[in-house]
């Protein structure tokens, strides 16, 4: 930064301001550290066996980051999509959502539930992470990705149980 004493009479005055911006952009420097260090909690999640693993039942609102982690033992693509759990509706419920025939993932049988964000395209072996804001409510996490253990292509994963609901207050 360059700055010119012209306005400043004095060697004292200089030496002031000078000062006190040293100190300023310590304050600076030091606020935008602390803003960079992650202050909401982070949660480790991770699919195996066509179930989500690692995420508490209950969590406080607000920011959070998710790492999301494929630990499949077979090449296969996941995703972790956050939706709000419809009120009256259970698990069951839906779970079987994704059993009628032609769903699958982005239509509307993935989009009647309202989205709160996603880790997509999560392959084996790999980890994705996102940050979410949650306010109080229910959620449920599924996957309608259509791949199977063999290679080719089914039902989505939600339709075999790929979900898991949890709360926010
Ligand atoms: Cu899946």
């Amino acid at each position: 930064m360059e700055w010119s004493p012209v306005s400043v009479r004095g060697q004292g005055r200089l030496f002031t301001i000078g000062a006190l911006i040293a100190t300023l952009m310590l304050l600076g420097s030091a606020c935008s550290k602390s803003s960079n260090t992650p202050s909401s909690p982070i949660y480790n999640v991770f699919a195996q066996k066509f179930r989500f693993h690692g995420m508490p039942g209950t969590i406080p609102s607000g920011n959070l980051q998710i790492n999301f982690s494929n630990k499949e033992s077979f090449p296969i693509t996941h995703e972790m999509i956050v939706k709000a759990m419809p009120s009256g509706k259970t698990a069951q419920d839906i779970i079987d959502s994704a059993k009628v025939p032609g769903c699958e993932g982005g239509g509307p049988c993935e989009t009647q539930y309202l989205a709160f964000g996603e880790i997509a395209g999560v392959d084996t072996g790999a980890t994705l992470s996102n940050v979410f804001d949650l306010s109080p409510g229910k959620y449920f996490f599924a996957c309608w990705e259509t791949g199977t253990v063999s290679g080719g292509t089914g039902p989505p994963h939600l339709s075999k149980g790929m979900f898991f609901q949890f709360t926010v207050t």
